[in-house]
């Protein structure tokens, strides 16, 4: 008898589109293959969870039927690539969600083991023996040229690579936190290309210094016709000089500090054949979403939705979102936009049709009256299901913004945003080092507290409080929201108030984020 194996499914789902009818295929799947529950991941796509090894396939074939797959959603390839929501709102919002497309597809690997294996294409024989004898070649070493994978060669990327493109002012992607960023821009309302960034990652270990969240750099300016061959030519960069021996010095961020800027870019151009035109300055302002309704350029509008930790399930006393999704899936006929901050966006609705959509949120309580401080956290996962988590985070982050609502309402501040961030490990998948207060667990129960991230995704933060629980967490934070409150300059972010004041030494770069 076979243990009763489960698994997480996550999807590819470039900027995070889904139309009405894939909705409701995607919400079927849920109850018939998985837990019943739908999760938006911080890359803007769908995870399930509890998927049983023997509906793993049926899993994968409905999903195919709907045209969306999961290639590439996990492993050392190009990941999801996500960009600023909702591709409805303007030209070029359309335009730099066609361009992630492009990405993810350029991108992918060739193989066609996932059709092979989970949905019955004929399987091409061959190459066993030879593959075995490249595997013992390049156990410590290089990548190992394949004709049949010719971007990621025989054993694909050091490490996995992420792509985000960003639309200024707005951040929502958290542009520097990624492998690549593109960052657009617009003049006299026409595209005219983007800033190029690349370095970034949030992944750590607790007690190894040599392990650091870092933000992208800038590089250069590429037109928008160049970004997937730009995006192509990083990517090969590091394929080529990632570290193959040692999986936690994988990521191109620790490839760009051995190497150097500079010696990084050249290679990057060697790739592209001609040099990148000098990055840009960008401003932006704030990296949380557009929630409620906004109008976008043809007048139809766009309604968006918090989704507390992106968990989408029938709440016993709370919201009924998969219900109410499922009933806007049915009538609407726009599409629906997962958000890079586990929200998503109903969009393209007509003045008239407002209404309609607005009776269907509220009787399924979709919409509540939430704290800023609420509509601006995000948790990942954690317990029960990742492998990986030390601490509780989805299931623990509510219940200690409803601890810190309280504190932010007695210092007056019911309606600010603070950005909150946690996560049950390390390994910063709600990009905590981000947050102007940031929690990543280290046991259960216990959280090291980071202060002094940036309120539009552009600092990290630092360690303040390591190791501690719940009663000391609002023992410290109580008193520094109050003084916030008191001392604050006008429209001074806490992340800026917590390093002008002394509480906390700004991070400038990745390699001093461990430094007191
Ligand atoms: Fe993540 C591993 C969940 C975004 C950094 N991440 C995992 C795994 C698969 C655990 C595992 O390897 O066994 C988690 C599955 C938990 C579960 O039960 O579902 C997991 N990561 C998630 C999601 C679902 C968090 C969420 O609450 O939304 C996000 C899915 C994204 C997606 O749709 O593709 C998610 N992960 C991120 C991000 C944020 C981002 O990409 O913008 C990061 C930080 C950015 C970065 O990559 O540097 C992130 N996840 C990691 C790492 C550390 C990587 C590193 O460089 O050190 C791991 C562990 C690993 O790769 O070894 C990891
Ligand atoms: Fe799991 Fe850690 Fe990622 Fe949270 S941050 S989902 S605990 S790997």
């Amino acid at each position: 008898l076979e243990p009763l194996y489960s698994f997480m499914v996550r999807l590819r789902l470039p900027g995070g589109v889904i139309s009405p009818a894939q909705w409701q295929t995607l919400d079927d799947v849920s109850s018939q293959y998985a837990n019943g529950t739908l999760r938006i991941t911080t890359r803007q796509t769908f995870q399930y969870h509890g998927v049983l090894k023997e509906n793993l396939r049926a899993h994968l074939q409905t999903i195919d039927s709907a045209m969306i797959d999961c290639i590439a959603a996990c492993g050392d390839v190009n990941r999801n690539v996500i960009c600023s929501a909702n591709p409805h709102r303007s030209k070029i919002h359309r335009q730099v969600y066609d361009l992630s497309r492009s990405i993810s597809e350029r991108l992918l690997p060739s193989t066609r083991a996932y059709h092979e294996i989970f949905l019955g294409e004929e399987r091409v024989a061959g190459g066993a023996e030879e593959r075995e004898k490249s595997l013992n070649a390049a156990a410590g070493g290089e990548s190992v040229p394949d004709p049949n994978e010719p971007l990621y060669t025989r054993h694909y990327l050091p490490r996995k690579f992420k792509v985000a493109l960003a639309i200024p002012p707005e951040n929502d992607v958290d542009l520097f936190a990624h492998d690549v960023g593109f960052i657009a821009h617009v003049e006299r309302g026409e595209l005219e290309g983007f800033t190029v960034c690349v370095g970034g990652g949030m992944g750590m270990t607790h007690g190894e210094p040599s392990t650091f969240p870092r933000l992208s750099d800038p590089i250069g300016f590429c037109s928008p016709e160049a970004v997937p061959a730009v995006a192509e030519a990083i990517m090969l960069t590091q394929r080529d000089n990632g570290n193959r021996r040692d999986r936690k010095q994988a990521r191109l961020k620790y490839t760009v500090e051995s190497m150097g800027l500079d010696a990084f870019k050249a290679e990057v151009e060697g790739h592209l054949g001609e040099p990148l035109a000098p990055a840009r300055e960008y401003h932006f302002s704030d990296n949380g979403d557009r929630l409620g309704w906004v109008e976008g350029d043809d007048s139809l509008w766009h309604y968006g939705l918090f989704v507390q930790n992106g968990r989408i399930a029938d709440f016993d006393e709370g919201p009924q979102l998969r219900s109410g999704l499922r009933e806007i899936a049915e009538t609407h006929d726009g599409d629906i936009v997962l958000t890079t901050n586990q929200n998503l966006i109903v969009t393209q609705v007509s003045s008239e049709k407002r209404g309609d959509i607005e009776a269907i949120l509220d009787r399924h309580r979709l919409v509540a009256d939430h704290s800023r401080l609420r509509r601006n956290a995000m948790a990942c996962v954690a317990f029960p299901t990742c492998g990986l988590a030390m601490a509780e985070s989805e299931r623990y982050l509510p219940s200690l913004i409803d601890k810190l609502d309280a504190v932010m309402n007695e210092a007056g501040l019911a309606d600010d945003a603070i950005i909150v961030r946690m996560t049950g490990c390390p390994n910063g998948c709600a990009r905590p080092y981000l947050a102007e207060i940031g929690f990543v667990g280290k046991a259960p129960g216990r959280y090291n507290l980071y202060l002094g991230g940036g309120f539009s995704g552009e600092r990290l933060n630092k360690l303040y409080r390591e190791n501690i629980d719940e009663a000391t967490i609002l023992d410290v934070l109580e008193p520094l929201i109050q003084r916030y409150a008191q001392e604050r300059e006008t429209d001074e972010p806490f992340g800026d108030f917590v390093i002008r004041t002394g509480v906390i030494q700004e991070t400038r770069a990745g390699r001093e984020f461990h430094d007191a």
